[in-house]
């Protein structure tokens, strides 16, 4: 999609602090961060939300449960505990229309969320 900010991160068009890439996703350091740790997962291919998802591209959230793993071993909070969450629409507070998952970590995350 031209003009999606997040689909111009995977394509490495504009810069951002990456942590993990594979043929499917980018994990990258969220620019306003919530918490000591927070990082953000996307797929590389253009997917609008949750809603979006079909059984086409539901692989593809597979492949980004596997860089979260591997992202809380490396950096060393899997054992702590972090939070997974992906923003879906108006209501879900989802403000870039590029599917992507929060992993939140590094402090004691409290619940409900706002
Ligand atoms: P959401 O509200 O779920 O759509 O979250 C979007 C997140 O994306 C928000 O936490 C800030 C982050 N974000 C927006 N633009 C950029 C960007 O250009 N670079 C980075 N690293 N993060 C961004």
């Amino acid at each position: 999609m031209g003009d999606c900010i997040f689909c111009k991160i995977a394509n490495h068009e504009i810069p951002a602090e990456v942590l993990y890439e594979d043929d499917q996703v980018l994990a990258f350091r969220d620019l306003n961060p919530q918490a000591p740790v927070h990082f953000l997962v996307i797929p590389k291919i253009h997917i609008e939300s949750v809603n979006a998802l079909d059984d086409e591209t539901f692989p593809v959230v597979q492949a980004v449960f596997k860089a979260v793993q591997i992202l809380a071993k490396e950096l060393n909070f899997a054992d702590a505990g972090y939070r997974v969450v992906t923003n879906c629409g108006v209501d879900g507070g989802q403000t870039v229309g590029h599917l992507h998952y929060h992993v939140l970590a590094g402090r004691n995350l409290t619940w409900p969320p706002g």
